[in-house]
This record gives structure tokens, sequence and C-alpha cells, in this order.
């Protein structure tokens, strides 16, 4: 296995189908400017490519591990039970059960095995993201300034949306 130096966070996914959706937390790390990269392995389809990834990330200086997953979605919980590294994990919606199924697998996990469960779909992909930089900001005040100035602008946007409203 190719492993990358440098990153900070990874975003593994269980397929390339879930990429439509595990773009939006690329879109975030790449406005935070955080060194990531994405990682294709399926804890069922490719259980010891996981583990190797697992055993690795912590070495390379990886601080955060996003993980997308649908379908009974394992990946996040099987990750997180093979590193001390924090795991956030994203219910994807694959099946005809609308990502309900992958919700109740990522977020149901047993004690002592934490998963970091966002949302089912895209807002999930992005929160995770920005769930992320939250962790790295604890200790770059940098990007605690650039964090702060997200959520500001993000408040100015539902001001000007308001006035918008107005007629
Ligand atoms: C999961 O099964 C993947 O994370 C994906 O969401 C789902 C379906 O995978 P594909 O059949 O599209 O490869 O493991």
């Amino acid at each position: 296995m190719q492993e990358k130096a440098g990153i900070v966070v990874s975003v593994v996914m269980g397929s390339d189908s879930d990429l439509p959706v595990m773009e939006e937390a690329v879109k975030v790390l790449e406005a935070f400017a955080i060194p990531h990269e994405l990682f294709l392995t399926s804890a069922h389809r490719t259980p010891e490519r996981t583990a190797a990834f697992c055993r690795g990330a912590y070495k390379r200086g990886v601080k955060a591990i996003i993980v997308g997953a649908g379908a009974a979605a394992h990946l996040a919980g099987v990750i997180a039970s093979q590193t001390m590294l924090p795991v956030i994990g994203v219910p994807i919606d694959a099946t005809p059960l609308q990502g309900l199924d992958a919700l109740l697998a990522t977020v149901q996990m047993p004690g002592g095995i934490p998963v970091a469960t966002m949302a089912i779909g895209k807002a999930g992909a992005k929160n995770a993201a920005l769930f992320a930089v939250r962790i790295l900001a604890l200790e770059d005040a940098d990007l605690l300034k650039k964090l702060q100035a997200y959520v500001r602008k993000m408040a100015q946007e539902v001001e000007r949306k308001h006035e918008n409203l107005k007629r």
C-alpha cells in the first residue's frame, strides 16, 4: 500500500460510489487548507487493506479519520477498533433504506469504541470535516481564527438572505 506522508486528515470511504457525498468533506478541508487524502477500503470486501491502513495512520501523523460508508456500514467502527485516532463517521444513503441502515450501523457502537457519528449524507460529510477542523483548531490558533471567520460568514449569509426576503 502506498502511504502518503504529511497528511493530517484521512477521508476514507467504503466504495467509489460514496465519493459524491464525501466530496463535501473534501471541499471543506480544501477551504481550510488541511492536508488530506482520499482512501478507498471496505470493512467487508478488503478487511486486510483496512487493517493495514489503521496500522499506518498514526505513524504517518494523521490526526483524524473521516469515514463514509453505506449499507451495513461497519467501516467506521472497524477503523475505530484498530486505531486510537478520533474517527468521525458519515452514514451514506446507498440503499433502499435511504441511509437509516448506515446510520444505525455507524452510531450504535458498543461502549469502549467511539465513533463520532454525523448526519446521513452530504450535510454529514460537510460536518465531519468541520468537526475535524475543530479538533485541529484546539492546537492551532490560526486555524481557530479561520473557523471563527467561517462561522461569522455563515451568520452574515443568513442575514443577507433575510434581507432578500423583504419586498
Ligand atoms: C458500502 O456499500 C459502501 O460504503 C457503499 O456505500 C455501499 C455500496 O457499495 P457499492 O456496491 O456501490 O460498491 O460498503
